[in-house]
């Protein structure tokens, strides 16, 4: 799907759209098939070295990460898009209903910005200190965590949930209408955020959404996740486009076209290639990965 003027408008006045329904099954099954066999194979590790006893293999995908993370707390390293480097992941990059949407606001012209993350946020109850304000994200904007040389690059971020992303599960909460005000000093003190007297005064909104949503934000919107206090894990990737040519606020790690209709030939198809890229940038670390903070 494309978007609508309307919703083009949104985006731009309020500098956050729900794009509802915009990927189907079958865009995201994939990608949860490849979770959930990185999930079998580290379960099995982790049993094997005495680090876990329950496997929970009868649990669904809601349940199980949380019943692990409840017995091992780094249950998920390595799961990372840029770790685990899954052909599903990669392929869903580039996925055609995804881009649709991304080209309506930014142009045929696009890259992957390597900013990139798969997140499961479990429930609070299984961590030490269950109380949920213990568990609101820092509020930020995705122009506090790249480099400043990127402010007038026009990135977009794409969120996404695997499930059910309700308010009972954390989903992020947006300060809608913060747009032309730019962006707003960050520090870097409990996680990168807005300075507490810089906050707009404005209600924030939560941004409810379910498998096959997607939530579009501009770099300038404030927003955080919040605590998750339903019994499910809250499983989403937030992922960032922009158009060719702009800078991508992380030059230490890999960006890569995905669509060009000008050079299609431009376009990375390739998986192994990919993978070979996020290997040098962590084996030959050059350039910059940093969050701004000023
Ligand atoms: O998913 C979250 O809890 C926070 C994600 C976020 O800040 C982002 O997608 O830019
Ligand atoms: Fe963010």
């Amino acid at each position: 799907m494309q978007l609508t003027t309307e919703q083009i408008e949104e985006f731009q006045n309020r500098g956050v759209l729900i794009a509802k329904n915009a990927l189907t099954h079958e865009d995201l099954q994939p990608v949860i098939d490849e979770i959930c066999e990185f999930i079998d194979r580290r379960a099995l590790e982790l049993k094997e070295e005495g680090k876990i006893e329950d496997l929970c293999e009868d649990e669904p995908f809601e349940t199980r990460y949380g019943r692990l993370f409840a017995q091992y707390r780094e249950i998920g390293n390595g799961l990372d898009i840029m770790n685990y480097r899954g052909k599903a992941v990669f392929d869903f990059l580039q996925n055609k209903n995804l881009l649709n949407v991304i080209e309506s606001l930014v142009g045929p012209e696009i890259v992957c910005n390597p900013i990139q993350h798969l997140r499961p946020t479990p429930p609070i109850r299984y961590y030490e200190d269950s109380s949920p304000a213990s568990h609101i994200g820092p509020l930020h904007q995705d122009a506090g965590v790249i480099m400043p040389e990127a402010e007038s690059s026009d990135i977009i971020t794409c969120w996404l949930p695997l499930g059910d992303a309700t308010a009972e599960m954390g989903c992020l909460e947006v300060l809608p209408g913060v747009v032309k005000e730019g962006y707003l000093r960050h520090r870097p003190e409990g996680g990168t955020t807005i300075y507490p007297e810089d906050i707009p005064e404005i209600e924030p909104v939560p941004m409810v959404c379910y498998r096959g949503d997607l939530v579009l934000m501009s770099r300038f919107t404030p927003h955080r996740g919040m605590p998750n206090c339903s019994d499910k894990c809250r499983w989403s990737m937030d992922l960032r486009y922009h158009p060719i040519g702009h800078h991508t606020g992380r030059t230490g790690h890999p960006d890569f076209v995905v669509r060009s209709r000008r050079d299609p030939d431009s376009v990375m198809h390739d998986h192994e290639e990919w993978c070979r890229l996020w290997i040098d940038a962590f084996e030959n670390p050059k350039g910059v990965v940093m969050h701004r903070a000023d």
